[in-house]
């Protein structure tokens, strides 16, 4: 007999169902962005938030919004994640995020009702439109069109490798919305930590204290389409040849830094025009950049371009390479940070102060109202994968750690807003 109580057990209940969105033969999900799974994903969503008497609002980009007023033209505390996964990934990056953030309000109602207690701020929970960015590039697009770090037309204009544009995405699903979307005072995610730190010292909760710089590189390799078979090996030029030193020359730029300074890959490439008998014309590419510092990652950046260039030259192969999707090192407030360790505290629960190098929401949140993010373990620090895995107890033990945080915010934001909160 399990010693979960009622309450824990429709938290978990809840997460079986929700995991069976999208489910994969593996044991993983599969839910992109704009696609059928993440329709069924946000129906889900909005039957819960309804089931406890919250209004749900959808905006332009498709974030949706489960909003609970308590103090008429007050700002909201908005908490949450997202529902998107990466393809063939995880149950748990995100969806635990948004399901402990559906209980953790449910749980704050309660206690709001027993308290006789109606806050000064109101309350939001939210699920944020494509924060992975695998079908639509850049990730954290929902939380950013939100934070104003991002144009809402440029992003709808963002076409997947189909040239299925994100307008046209969110449209086939009827979630391109037009409401207005709540004024944020603050705001909380949890998440899975996707790293070991966790597990490996015992510790029940991680706050996040920074988040690392990143930035993604746009790679474009030209060469000349030809006859795999009748073309002579001195005439080829071979944009793929070249693609694959620069894939390793990524992956190496690590090794000109102290081990863990640098984190580097190239994750996604589409070869054309990929057939067996061509010699490939173009191969474009994705290289993902990060660390703590940003002088590492602008110092690794500056020496790939000469890679690139050397690469060109001996394969007679031309580099085009862009920089997007830039995210400057940014501290989460001290005032949040030290509440959410007072709160965790308050629970019998232990914490860490911890850094992102995963990018979040609240990533984007923290640069226009002060943010407070909070991990649980994840078991062998894996995650984007098929065997990403959290424990029950774990889960269970970070909706009580957020049930808290949110309860404290509801009374005040740790600090003034960052920049022009909407
Ligand atoms: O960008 C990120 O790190 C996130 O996984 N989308
Ligand atoms: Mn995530
Ligand atoms: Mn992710």
């Amino acid at each position: 007999m399990s010693n979960h109580s009622p309450d824990d057990h429709l938290v978990l209940d809840d997460f079986r169902e929700l995991e069976r969105i999208g489910a994969t033969p593996a044991g993983g999900v599969h839910r992109l962005s704009g696609t059928p799974e993440d329709r069924l994903l946000r129906e889900w969503f909005r039957s819960r938030a309804e089931d406890q008497g919250f209004e749900v609002r959808v905006d332009g980009i498709g974030n949706m919004f489960a909003c609970r007023e308590f103090t008429p033209g007050a700002p909201y505390v908005l908490v949450g994640s997202h529902l998107d996964s990466q393809p063939l990934a995880g149950r748990f990056d995100g969806a635990y995020g948004v399901l402990a953030a559906l209980h953790a309000a449910r749980r704050v109602l309660s206690r709001l009702a027993a308290e006789g207690v109606s806050p000064p701020l109101n309350l939001a929970v939210v699920n944020w439109f494509n924060e992975e960015g695998a079908r639509f590039a850049p990730s954290l697009m929902g939380s950013s069109v939100y934070a104003g770090i991002y144009s809402l037309e440029d992003m709808l204009a963002v076409t997947d490798l189909d040239g299925v544009s994100v307008r046209d995405a969110l449209d086939s699903i009827g979630y391109r919305g037009s409401d207005e979307p709540p004024r944020a005072a603050c705001y909380a995610e949890i998440h899975i930590e996707q790293g070991r730190i966790l597990e490996r010292e015992g510790i029940d909760i991680g706050v996040v204290e920074a988040s690392w710089y990143t930035q993604k590189l746009d790679i474009t390799v030209n060469g000349e389409q030809s006859h795999t078979g009748a073309t002579a090996m001195a005439d080829r030029r071979d944009a793929l040849v070249g693609a694959a030193e620069a894939v390793l020359a990524v992956h190496d730029a690590t090794l000109d830094f102290p081990e863990g300074a640098l984190v580097s890959s190239i994750g996604q490439h589409v070869v054309e025009p990929n057939s067996p008998i061509v010699v490939p014309r173009r191969v474009h590419m994705i290289a993902d950049l990060r660390s703590a510092d940003p002088e590492v990652v602008r110092a690794a950046r500056a020496a790939l371009l000469d890679r690139f260039a050397a690469i060109g030259e001996k394969r007679r192969v031309e580099f085009e390479v862009d920089d997007f999707d830039v995210r400057e090192v940014r501290r989460f407030p001290e005032a949040g940070v030290s509440l959410a360790e007072r709160v965790i505290a308050s629970e019998g629960l232990t914490s860490r102060r911890l850094s992102t190098m995963a990018g979040h929401d609240a990533v984007a949140m923290n640069s226009i109202v002060p943010a407070v993010l909070l991990f649980v373990p994840s078991v062998d620090g894996v995650s984007h994968c098929e065997r990403e895995s959290t424990e029950d107890e774990d889960m269970l033990r970070g909706v009580r750690a957020l049930t808290g945080v949110v309860r404290e915010l509801l009374e005040r934001t740790p600090g003034p807003p960052r920049s022009a909160a909407r």
